[in-house]
């Protein structure tokens, strides 16, 4: 039977197993827009087209399946640009369909009409100019193929809006080919010698990257950690993929990772980097990361070897089928002595614990996201933003399971807590969702508030409300001598907001109220707003600066405990 090209576009999409997309209509995409009535896949309109790049992305982290964004030319499909970016750096599958302009009129400065495939192509794993109905189908399937396989990915198809209306048969038949990465024959002695490696070392680490909640490979990762008796450090992606309560786990690596964990790092005789790729918010200086260590470095894809930290072995293959084999391998053993250094090391750190200090009176986000912790058992899906909020969910929340966090880490994209949170809402029907975001990111992309309204969707959003573009205003007051250059920022009632889309909105600003306030916004069952007004003048800590040394961080002010 002949179908259209919009047809085509959710015949597929049906076949995938797609059962939502985040999009928003305009004259090149009409026609998709048109089926789309005649078919059973929900459309959430969103109130920008970044929003719909994050929600298609927030869906996959939180899902582990593809997501899908819809955007029309020009304006649209750049729109998704900063969303497509984020999903790029934090390898998240998503496929993103724009309408161009008809094929008769590209290159001709038509209206609305932007070389999308030409500036998404840097930013995308793969993109495609579909001009032909006949290859929409195949094109699209490799899409999904692409997104999905290997390192996941955002993939871009660009459909022009004849082939959108003309029509074709409909073949749906067969297997999307796409190199698998296999772990040949020949991996036996990079294993062996992996295994080696791991017996001999004394003091070795693990650190877990995403590619182990990619790859599914957390529950041998664990195993192994147990088995040879290993601490694991995670990277701020990482977290979850590793328990946070298990007595092997450290904490996060890195800028703003534990003190601890860092300077176990640069002790480790052995690192065994596992589905994580030494970004320099990790390493700091790569000549002075972990030193002393030799290194094994496990991921699938090959550009990421020797990019930045070499290492002494690398495994390029499916974690979780590597994962497996040096669980199998691996030597029982205990290594009690280096357990007992990095207690002792972690011990040390605790008197700077920010919810140790006497009580200045005031409320800091360490309380919150402490409470919030407690309030929930662990088992939220938090969906954070980016600043310093950000760093202190990591540091304060503890995440037990894999994709219990979705944060924007590579591309560190403020707004895209909000619009993340919305699609992870549609992955996770069951779970309790919190946005937790700043005063700053939050106003970014504020308008998908009237999503949530119209979708009649349940998130609870902590506002860390400090009055500032706070990540900024902390290096201002470390490396630019306190001159708040456009760092103070007035926010718009954030309650009155929220009940400006029919959404409620709750204020705190007494650590005594946390957890009223916390329990308050949980009874509720649509969207609450909390604004938690929190200590402006307060820093993340610990902090490595910018490519130093990371057993060099500058840390929080020693206070007397009380
Ligand atoms: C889109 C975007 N613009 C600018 C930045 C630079 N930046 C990083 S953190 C930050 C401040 C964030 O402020 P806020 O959202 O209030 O969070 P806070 O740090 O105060 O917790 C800025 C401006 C960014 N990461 N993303
Ligand atoms: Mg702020």
């Amino acid at each position: 039977m002949k179908r259209t090209g919009a047809q085509i576009v959710w015949e597929v999409l049906t076949q995938e197993g797609v059962d939502v997309v985040f999009g928003y209509p305009g004259g090149a995409i009409m026609p998709v827009y048109d089926a789309m009535l005649d078919y059973g896949i929900h459309h959430v309109l969103v109130r920008h087209e970044q929003g719909a790049a994050h929600m298609a992305d927030g869906y996959a982290r939180a899902s582990g399946k593809v997501g899908v964004a819809l955007a029309t030319s020009g304006p649209g499909a750049t729109n998704l640009v900063t969303g497509i970016a984020t999903a790029m750096l934090d390898s998240s599958p998503v496929v993103c369909i724009t309408g161009q302009v008809p094929s008769k009129l590209l290159g001709s400065d038509a209206f609305q009409e932007t070389d999308i495939t030409g500036v998404t192509l840097p930013i995308t794993k793969h993109n495609f100019l579909v001009t032909n109905v006949e290859e929409i189908a195949p094109t699209l399937r490799q899409a999904f193929a692409i997104a999905r396989s290997g390192r996941p990915g955002p993939v871009l198809v660009d459909i022009t809006k004849d082939a959108q209306q003309a029509s074709c048969e409909l073949v749906l038949d067969g297997e999307v080919a796409v190199s698998r990465a296999s772990l040949p024959e020949s991996l036996t002695f990079e294993l062996e010698r992996a295994l080696a490696m791991i017996d001999e070392a004394e003091q070795p680490l693990l650190l877990v990257g995403q590619g182990v909640i990619q790859s599914g490979a957390a529950a041998a990762v664990r195993a192994l950690a147990e088995k040879a008796d290993i601490p694991v450090a995670a990277t701020l992606l990482g977290l979850g993929a590793f328990p946070a309560t298990h007595p092997l786990a450290l904490g996060m690596m890195g800028m703003h990772g534990e003190a601890w964990v860092n300077h176990a790092i640069q002790e480790a005789d052995l690192i065994v980097a596992l589905g994580m790729r030494f970004d320099d918010r990790v390493t700091g200086d790569p000549k002075t990361f972990a030193a002393k260590a030799k290194k094994i470095h496990v991921e699938i894809d090959r550009a990421e070897i020797g990019k930045t930290v070499k290492c002494d072995l690398n495994v390029v293959a499916d974690l979780r089928t590597v994962a497996a084999r040096l669980m199998e391998g691996a030597k029982s053993r205990t290594r009690s002595p280096w357990r007992e250094k990095i207690g002792a090391m972690r011990a040390a750190a605790s008197d700077r614990d920010i919810l140790k200090r006497e009580d200045d009176g005031r409320l800091h986000a360490a309380h919150v996201i402490d409470e919030l912790w407690r309030a929930t058992d662990g088992r939220a899906l938090v969906v954070t933003d980016v600043g310093q909020h950000q760093m202190w969910e990591a540091q304060y929340y503890k995440h037990e399971r894999p994709r219990s966090l979705v944060t924007s880490g590579g591309l560190g994209t403020m707004g895209f807590a909000l619009p993340a949170a919305i699609g992870a809402r549609f992955a996770r029907k069951e779970d309790e969702i919190w946005v937790v975001v700043g005063d700053g990111g939050f106003q970014m992309t504020a308008c998908e508030l009237s999503t949530c309204a119209q979708e009649g969707l349940k998130l609870n959003v902590a506002v860390i409300n400090n009055g500032f573009l706070g990540m900024v205003r902390q290096w201002q007051e470390m490396f630019y001598d306190r001159r708040y250059a456009a760092t103070p920022m007035l926010s718009p009632d954030f309650c009155k907001l929220a009940e400006a889309h029919g959404l409620a909105g709750l204020r705190c600003s007494e650590r005594a109220d946390v957890r009223a306030t916390i329990e308050n916004a949980r009874a509720q069952s649509g969207t609450v707003v909390v604004d938690f007004r929190v200590a402006a003048e307060e820093n993340v800590y610990p902090m490595v600066p910018s490519g130093g040394d990371i057993g060099a961080m500058i840390r929080r002010p020693n206070q007397r405990v009380a």
